[in-house]
């Protein structure tokens, strides 16, 4: 009875995915499910080749594009080169998309990810017309199973006019159970999100739809271009080693518990050379993750025994990565929990857990301002994505860098950042391979001199601290000092000769 209704319901919506892209619209906005995996790949490519042939006959494409975060070349890709995109939000990471944004062809809107659902939820944003949402399985009665992230897609779900669904074939029945849903309730007299322990259930495990808004299944096979993580260099490794130093350092001190606190680690792969650390430390017994994503290295702690459970909103996998996922894929059930984006970045969660955040910084003042988006104060790079959730609201917020990027033309310790992202009031833990800054109760000059000594390349060292005296002697105020004749001294000589160093 049941498998006729779903044979029935699938019928009725199933079609190739050039139809379904004919049905979207040409302006207005489009959300797709993905946070950095689990986007749609096979309707974007088909709109794609719409707009192709639709702008070549003179229609003009202006569409929004929402997602949870970053997705592939598949949806953002070949979304940017057709030039139907006017806007984007809130994070993205594919060439493609970055130089049109850089161009100033696309608008972007860089966001915090845990305040997009409220922006749309209330109007600021957009509607959305069309949610593109991949899913393992859907119900005839509108039960919609994610993939391998959740993200926004619940909330797009709720708000869309209409839903088209990728079900994705390559995918095994198994992945159903991973996600908790649950999304918080509207101010003002919204109930608390009953999360106290990282691996907590408060929801179901699929997003509920109306049936009858679901306009097209489009069934798929392709996977997300996986992402390539390399075996961590020396610099990353000693960057983890000072972290795991210094995480050992608080347990002693009585400031973190014995069995530590939740982490939540960025991307990339200076954070995937932290958890490896962690895995392979002798003096760190156990690890609970309350994360926005996993990369491969949480199997680094699986196999170390030491990964109590961990909370993200997607699993990223590379290639080999996701193999292990699917071979282990009940097993590891009891241990991974996918949660929307609301709440994996919800701000009340992760101040009242006690979360250790790690994100990567791109540059970092002497004062602790961090820029993670903005290349030479004007070239976006990712987005904020969720390091602002997580940073501002963790108990102990770390930022790593390596201290020279471009083979040492550039510091990423510089007088005044060139965009600020993180204010020095949210940044208390700054590592390098050289060392670490804990800057946690200091005045702005005293932060200063402990930046220079600790993290900076020594290359850079004498110019930092030159540049911090001679602002003490010249500035009108000695509470935060700075040459303003100078403070950009160093972007601007980068911009000119290739190079910071003097
Ligand atoms: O460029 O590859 O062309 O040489 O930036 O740098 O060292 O590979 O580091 O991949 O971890 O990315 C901040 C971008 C770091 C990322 C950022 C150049 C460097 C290289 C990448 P090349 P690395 P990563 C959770 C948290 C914001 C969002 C966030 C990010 C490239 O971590 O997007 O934290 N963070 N989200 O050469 C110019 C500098 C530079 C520089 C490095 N000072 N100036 N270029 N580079 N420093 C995830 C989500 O939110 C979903």
């Amino acid at each position: 009875m049941e498998s006729r209704a779903k044979t029935t319901f699938l019928e009725s919506r199933l079609m190739p995915a050039e139809r379904a892209a004919a049905l979207l619209p040409s302006r207005g906005t489009i959300a797709a499910s993905g946070f950095t995996t689990a986007y749609p790949k096979v309707i974007p490519a088909a709109y794609a080749q719409r707009v192709e042939v639709e702008r070549a006959r003179g229609r003009e494409f202006a569409i929004n594009l929402y997602t949870g975060a970053s997705t592939g070349e598949a949806l953002d890709g070949v979304l940017a080169r057709s030039g139907a995109v006017r806007k984007r939000l809130p994070f993205q990471s594919t060439p493609a998309m970055r130089d049109r944004i850089n161009s100033g062809e696309i608008e972007f809107v860089d966001m915090h990810l845990s305040h997009v659902a409220t922006y749309i939820a209330h109007g600021i944003l957009d509607p959305i017309d069309a949610a593109i949402i991949e899913a393992v399985d859907v119900t005839p009665d509108g039960r919609i199973y994610l993939t391998t992230s959740s993200g926004l897609s619940p909330t797009f779900v709720d708000c869309a006019r209409e839903v088209f669904v990728e079900l994705n074939e390559a995918y095994p029945a198994a992945l159903k159970g991973y996600h908790d849903i649950y999304l918080p309730e509207p101010p003002p007299h919204g109930r608390p999100i009953h999360i106290t322990s990282v691996d907590d259930r408060i929801g179901v495990p699929y997003v509920q739809c109306d049936p009858a808004k679901i306009r097209a299944v489009v069934r798929t096979s392709a996977l997300d271009a996986a992402p390539d993580f390399r075996e961590p260099d020396d610099v990353s490794l000693a960057i983890a080693e000072h972290v795991v130093e210094f995480i050992l350092h608080e347990v002693a001190k009585g400031r973190i518990p014995p069995g530590l606190l939740p982490f939540q680690s960025g991307i990339g792969n200076v954070a995937n050379a932290v958890l490896s650390c962690l895995a392979r430390s002798d003096r760190i017994e156990s690890v609970r993750m309350y994360t926005e994503v996993l990369q491969d290295s949480i199997f680094d702690l699986v196999d170390a025994g030491k990964l109590e459970c961990a909370s993200t909103s997607a699993l990223t996998f590379s290639a080999a990565g996701l193999d292990r996922f699917l071979g282990e894929i009940e097993e590891l059930r009891r241990t991974f929990v996918i949660r929307p984006q609301e709440i994996s970045n919800n701000p009340e969660v992760i101040r009242r857990m006690g979360i250790i955040s790690m994100n990567t910084a791109l540059e970092v003042d002497i004062y602790g301002h961090v820029n993670s988006t903005n290349v030479m104060g004007s070239r976006m790079m990712n987005g904020i994505g969720g390091s602002g959730d997580f940073t501002r609201n963790a108990y102990i917020s770390i930022f790593l860098s390596p201290s020279v990027a471009k083979g040492g033309a550039i510091s990423a310790f510089v007088p005044m950042v060139s965009h600020v992202d993180h204010v020095e009031h949210s940044t208390q833990i700054v590592v390098s391979e050289y060392g670490l800054a804990d800057l946690r109760g200091l005045g702005p000059v005293r932060r200063a001199r402990l930046l220079i000594e600790k993290c900076a390349h020594p290359d850079y060292r004498g110019a930092l601290a030159e540049y911090l005296d001679r602002a003490l002697e010249t500035a009108p105020g000695k509470h935060m000092p700075h040459d303003l004749g100078h403070a950009f001294d160093w972007h601007t000589r980068y911009l000119q000769t290739g190079t910071m160093r003097a």
